[in-house]
């Protein structure tokens, strides 16, 4: 339900190659946490498309590895909807590292789906300006062919 105050957000999810087998079990998590998913895609990332998903890490000393890693099998982008769905999906999926995430935050989407500091299941948007940018990568409003998007996923 929409409370009083609260701030309704779209937000990128995605579940990256490690944890696409349990695509069932995180989407049951979204939904029990109140979000709904409006879009959902699996695509494989080419380099080019992954260097230009994560271009704002080119400099980092693991910005190879992180490419190597997201280009290894199919990826599953969701466009998530909820109250503060930026900042909440984040805390869902808990520390970037999963070995961490295991010890600070147990329950969270990294702790039960990850592996390490790189293989770590899942990614969200870490702002407003990002899930909007992130979103158009995947889902551009340009459109093409096909049906419109228009079902959701949602627990009453
Ligand atoms: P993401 O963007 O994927 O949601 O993760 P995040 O915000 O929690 O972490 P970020 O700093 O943006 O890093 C992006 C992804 O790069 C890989 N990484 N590897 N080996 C390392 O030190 C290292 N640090 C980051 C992870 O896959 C991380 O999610
Ligand atoms: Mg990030």
């Amino acid at each position: 339900a929409r409370r009083l105050g609260s701030k309704k957000e779209k937000t990128l999810a995605m579940i990256k190659p490690d944890a696409v087998t349990k695509l069932g079990s995180i989407i049951e998590a979204i939904l029990d946490t109140g979000f709904t998913i409006t879009k959902a895609k699996m695509v494989k990332l080419s380099r080019a498309e992954a260097m230009d998903f994560y271009s704002e890490h080119q400099s980092k000393s693991f910005f190879n590895d992180l490419i190597n890693f997201m280009t290894s099998g199919p990826i599953i982008a969701m466009e998530v909807i909820g109250d503060e769905a930026v900042a909440s999906w984040r805390k869902l999926l808990g520390p970037t590292n999963s070995t961490v995430a295991r010890s600070d935050s147990p329950e969270s989407i990294r702790a039960r789906f990850g592996t390490d500091g790189t293989k770590n299941a899942a990614h969200g948007s870490d702002s407003i300006a990002s899930a909007a940018r992130e979103l158009e990568f995947f889902f551009p409003s340009s459109g093409g062919r096909g049906p419109k998007n228009t079902a959701t996923f949602t627990k009453s």
